[in-house]
């Protein structure tokens, strides 16, 4: 509930968020992959007993997938190829799932793209 609550509350903005200051490491992350186009680190209220965030380290704009232009699609696949470096190693060999929040409806807190990785227990159809 408090997520949501956070979600709606959030003004939706080009500034940098809090990510950037993961990015920067100006504070601190469990970062489990990084490269010099994206950051993978874990969630810090983790939904399932593997919850990470995988981001890219520029964000170009695409504060949400809503923003995503023609440009964005390079990182947008790099992200997605992302998780499922990061599942394999993980050990999330019986699967894994990928959610990506938008805006108010969609309950999206910050605004600087970001792919969900979540695994390590059932998955529940359709989500909350
Ligand atoms: P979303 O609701 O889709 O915008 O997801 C934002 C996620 O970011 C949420 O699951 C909690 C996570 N988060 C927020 N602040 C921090 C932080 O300072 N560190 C870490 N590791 N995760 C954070």
């Amino acid at each position: 509930a408090s997520e949501n609550e956070a979600a709606v509350a959030a003004v939706p903005s080009d500034s940098p968020t809090i990510f950037d200051k993961i990015i920067n490491k100006e504070i601190p992350s469990k970062v489990v992959y990084e490269d010099d186009k994206v950051l993978a680190f874990r969630d810090i209220d983790p939904q399932a007993p593997t919850h990470i965030l995988i981001i890219p380290k520029v964000k170009d704009g695409l504060t949400g997938l809503s923003k995503a232009e023609e440009r964005h699609c390079e990182i947008l696949g790099r992200l997605l190829y992302t998780a499922k470096l990061v599942a394999k190693q993980e050990g999330l060999e019986d699967g894994f799932r990928i959610v990506i929040n938008d805006g108010p409806n969609g309950g999206q807190s910050v605004f600087h793209i970001h792919v969900h990785l979540l695994g390590g227990r059932q998955m529940n159809w359709p989500p909350g």
